[in-house]
């Protein structure tokens, strides 16, 4: 009886493993948040050959990119802004809290490039994450991206997301796969973020939210 248990729970076992469908989402990994960029994220360049390694060593269904892609007068601009501060929040006509940014990403410049060593292949799909945070919503949750309709189409259940910067756009990707129900993972070692603390509130705030912190080799398949 005991080994029939087991043989059920072992089947059951390989069923949910063969039924996982992972893809990898690499946010926006582009010159203006890697040093020298307008919007430099300290050592966001490291995470350029962990997402290499992961594309090769690891088995993915998907693997989607986000890129920042502003128009010139974004709203998120600071020099859009009359006497505001980079960096602090202000109160947008709509009552929107905005986030003062120096420019960046803007669309065909140079730094909304993505990183030149950064592997791109032809059956990655690239998600432009126009005025938003998350490669799924805008801040506000008025719009979705095709990011979760080309989820679907595919079947992934589990997302594992990186990138820059942890603590504002790859959080934000992280909580609304967690909302659209994806079992979510963020690859800590390939993802940078402003400042320690801003990635320490984040990393907790995730781990609440039954995001799964792992790191690359965690995924890396043993050879
Ligand atoms: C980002 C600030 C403004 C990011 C994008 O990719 O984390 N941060 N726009
Ligand atoms: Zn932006």
């Amino acid at each position: 009886m005991n080994l029939v248990v087991l043989l059920g729970v072992t089947l059951l076992l390989l069923a949910h493993l063969s039924s996982a469908k992972r893809a990898l989402i690499i946010v926006d990994v582009q010159n203006d948040f890697l040093p020298g960029g307008s919007l430099a994220v300290s050592e966001a360049d490291k995470v350029v050959p962990v997402f290499n390694k992961l594309r090769k060593e690891a088995h993915w269904d998907k693997i989607f990119q986000t890129q920042d892609w502003h128009v010139e007068k974004h709203v998120s601009f600071v020099n859009n802004h009359e006497g505001a501060e980079v960096f602090s929040t202000v109160k947008l006509e709509d009552g929107t809290e905005q986030r003062m940014w120096p420019a960046h990403c803007v669309q065909n410049t140079k730094g909304a490039e993505f990183h030149p060593d950064l592997i791109v292949e032809e059956t990655d799909e690239k998600n432009q994450t126009v005025d938003s945070y998350s490669g799924f919503f805008d801040n506000n949750k008025a719009s979705q991206t095709e990011l979760h309709e080309k989820l679907q189409e595919e079947n992934i259940t589990e997302v594992y997301i990186g990138g820059v910067a942890l603590d504002v756009c790859v959080m934000s990707t992280c909580v609304h796969a967690v909302e659209l129900g994806y079992k979510t993972y963020v690859i800590e070692d390939a993802s940078k973020g402003l400042s320690k603390e801003s990635v320490d509130a984040a990393l907790a705030k995730l781990v609440s939210l039954g995001v799964t912190v792992v790191n690359s080799s965690d995924i890396i398949m043993p050879s």
